[in-house]
């Protein structure tokens, strides 16, 4: 068998979380790849763990990875990977990232896992068969007014320069909702919405690896998961995701602002 089972994803990302957890608040040998867009030495640990052991379990398969990008071989397996979700939080003693693992297969994810080490929660969803927060199953919560929702969002790393820095939308729907956290994981911020303790997220320019997994997540838990243009391919370069139960999507789509001006 060239292909991976839920629990296989499940305990890769389970044992990358136990490195992010060994290692935080230690020294993380800090390096800057933009002005505000860090990387600490356990990225990369995180990172070469969980590609060694997809390696030693199946072959040829190809990887989209944050810290060492798109590797050149060609395969219908596609794993997408992000070994710290919410870096800059990691970087700052914030208790609040996972790693995030997703399995495609002939271009379309059908196995995700988000693993919190930090609470031990475990996201993880195998397309058609539900979603789940550590084996209990997850639904999204169907609140269907802007006023009654708590929603959840972020920023791009080149937020300082950018027109689709998404600072309108934020105060816009923090006039419309009961409030906009920004907490600074974007699967974590899916996966939240899957549960229900969020109602909806947004953001205007976002990653593969940040979303890949807990986009399936979220669809599993009953969202309604598209890019701002309101179509399903939210994977599909250049990306935006809206994730929420199908009423308050609508909701956010109508009323969100797709550049500063
Ligand atoms: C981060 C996302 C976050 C987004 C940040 C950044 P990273 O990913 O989780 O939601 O607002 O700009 O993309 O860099 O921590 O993997």
């Amino acid at each position: 068998m060239n292909s991976p089972s839920l629990l296989f994803i499940q305990e890769l990302a389970r044992n990358a979380g136990r490195i992010l957890h060994e290692n935080y608040e230690k020294d993380l040998n800090i390096k800057f790849k933009g002005d505000i867009d860090l990387v600490t030495h356990v990225d990369h640990e995180s990172e070469k763990f969980i590609i060694d052991e997809i390696n030693n379990s199946f072959r040829d398969h190809k990887f989209l990875a944050e810290e060492s990008g798109e590797s050149e071989n060609q395969s219908d397996h596609l794993w997408i990977i992000d070994p710290i979700d919410g870096t800059v939080n990691y970087a700052h003693g914030v208790p609040f990232f996972c790693v995030s693992i997703a399995y495609a297969y002939q271009g379309k994810v059908v196995l995700g896992a988000v693993f919190d080490p930090m609470r031990n929660e475990m996201f993880s969803a195998e397309r058609g068969h539900g979603a789940t927060l550590n084996g209990n199953p997850l639904r999204v919560k169907e609140q269907d007014t802007l006023k009654k929702s708590l929603l959840v969002t972020g920023f791009p790393y080149d937020a300082w320069y950018t027109e689709t820095n998404n600072f309108a939308n934020y105060e816009k729907f923090g006039k419309m909702s009961q409030g906009v956290r920004r907490l600074g994981s974007a699967a974590l911020d899916l996966c939240y919405v899957a549960s229900g303790r969020m109602d909806g997220y947004w953001e205007l320019s976002i990653k593969q690896w940040d979303i890949a997994a807990a986009g399936l997540i979220a669809e599993e838990a009953g969202a309604k998961v598209t890019n701002i243009q309101n179509q399903k391919n939210y994977l599909d370069e250049p990306l935006s995701i809206v994730a929420a139960n199908p009423a308050l999507h609508e909701l956010i789509i109508q009323n969100l602002n797709h550049s500063s001006k």
